[in-house]
């Protein structure tokens, strides 16, 4: 009898085993892959763009569904150019881009056959722009992303409804697995049309956490589909099983400033983290608290030292040109890229982990100390792998490094220091 039991016991738990998500091995090579590039672009565009105010217009204005609808005939991108982002996104030194299929006001920027909430048929421009960017992040080989939003504030169907978009008109009732059969038909439209996608950035489930998502059948039809392509969710959780990737939004791995990740804790997915230029994610025609091209490339060093992505973001204008305020940025990061890359590419978080003083990486044998903020002199650092060299990644000059007891002292005199992250290579 308790053999039985027992057998029993092991039969269930085989089961349960037998379900949790094994990724493929194109899978762990794109986490590879993903965790290498360390540096892309988030891009916020939609119908909302018209406003300039944001791509959550729509809930903070109190806008209803038919006068929402209304921008949809606005919105004539005209003057979008694939060719001229992807090149400046390879100018910035970024390797993906991440843009917004879909945001929460549900409107799909490419040509769904699941309704006419799309830029194909409800726009004068009647153009798919995730094809056109498809076809030119293949050509220049750049990989794309697609953020696509859970929660959606337009579709009938996507009720009980959530903590937000509460004033969007949605009727009185509607039936969530319709929705969410709507949402995975729209993605098995993306995953199959589109080329092959570097993964599927989900952002909204935090609208409804109590509600059944059906997360394992979204998620394995996006592996079946495309088994490479990474999975993320902006849900401020642990990772849920399916995922491939882990974000953190406007903080770093294990910071909590923003107020998102209260709740969070980081996994043992390779990790991203994403901000924004100014303050907005949308374009946003009012917002001109530009972050400095300084200010940028410190926080992508710290988020490599946190073993972490960077995702920057723009949301170009109505018209399709990104907003010469970040152009100019997003050059200013490529060319210190250009110098400096080495000790970001492919590299990992240091051995020891960011401190207030800066951040380390590495990669194949050598250590990156990234000397952020530091006003003196002397830097001690504690204990640290046996080194044979320390050099300036800049100049290749040496730096003395004294061994004490319990760690190492870097001496670096003025002449040695650069304002905006003085590297030292260890070897
Ligand atoms: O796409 C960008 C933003 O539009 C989206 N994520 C980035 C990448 C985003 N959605 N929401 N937020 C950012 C912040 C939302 C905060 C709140 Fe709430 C929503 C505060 C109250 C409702 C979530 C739910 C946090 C508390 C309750």
């Amino acid at each position: 009898m308790r053999v039985r039991r027992l057998l029993l016991i092991c039969a269930f738990a085989l089961a349960a085993l037998a379900q949790t998500y094994k990724p493929s091995p194109e899978n762990l090579k794109a986490r590879q892959w993903f965790q290498d590039a360390k540096f892309g672009l988030f891009v916020h565009w939609g119908v909302y763009s018209v406003l300039g105010d944001g791509e959550w217009v729509m809930n903070n204005r109190k806008i209803p569904i038919p006068e929402y609808e209304k921008l949809a005939p606005r919105f004539n991108p005209t003057e979008f150019d694939p060719a001229e982002w992807v090149s400046l996104v390879k100018e910035a030194g970024m390797k993906y881009i991440t843009i917004t299929s879909k945001h929460h006001d549900g409107f799909a920027m490419w040509g769904t056959k699941q309704g006419p909430w799309n830029i194909v048929d409800a726009t004068p421009y009647k153009k798919d722009v995730i094809k056109m960017l498809a076809e030119e992040c293949r050509k220049q080989g750049i990989k794309l992303f697609l953020y696509h939003s859970q929660l959606d504030w337009h579709h009938p169907d996507y009720y009980p409804r959530g903590r937000t978009g509460l004033t969007a008109g949605r009727p009185e009732r509607g039936d969530f697995n319709r929705y969410l059969d709507y949402m995975d038909n729209q993605l098995r439209e993306l995953l199959t049309n589109y080329g092959e996608l570097g993964g599927i950035w989900f952002d909204g489930w935090w609208d409804k956490p109590n509600a059944e998502w059906r997360l394992p059948k979204t998620y394995s039809l996006i592996h079946s589909l495309q088994p490479a392509a990474l999975i993320g969710s902006n849900h401020h959780r642990k990772p849920f099983d399916g995922e491939d990737f882990q974000m953190f939004e406007k903080d770093l791995p294990g910071q909590n400033t923003a107020g998102f990740n209260a709740e969070s804790e980081i996994g043992r997915l390779p990790l991203e983290t994403c901000d924004t230029i100014n303050r907005a994610w949308g374009y946003n025609s009012s917002d001109t608290r530009y972050k400095s091209v300084p200010e940028l490339i410190r926080y992508l060093v710290r988020a490599a030292g946190h073993n972490a992505n960077f995702l920057l973001n723009v949301g170009p204008m109505p018209n399709g040109k990104i907003q010469p305020e970040f152009v100019e940025r997003l050059r200013g990061i490529g060319q210190w890229m250009a110098k400096n890359g080495e000790s970001v590419y492919g590299t990992r978080g240091g051995p020891i982990p960011p401190r207030p003083w800066g951040a380390m990486t590495q990669k194949g044998g050598k250590i990156y100390v990234h000397v952020l903020d530091w006003p003196d002199e002397l830097l001690a650092l504690p204990q640290l792998p046996p080194i044979k060299s320390a050099k300036l990644l800049s100049s290749g000059a040496s730096v003395e490094a004294i061994k004490v007891k319990g760690g190492l002292v870097l001496r670096l005199p003025p002449a040695a220091r650069d304002p905006v992250d003085t590297i030292v290579v260890l070897e």
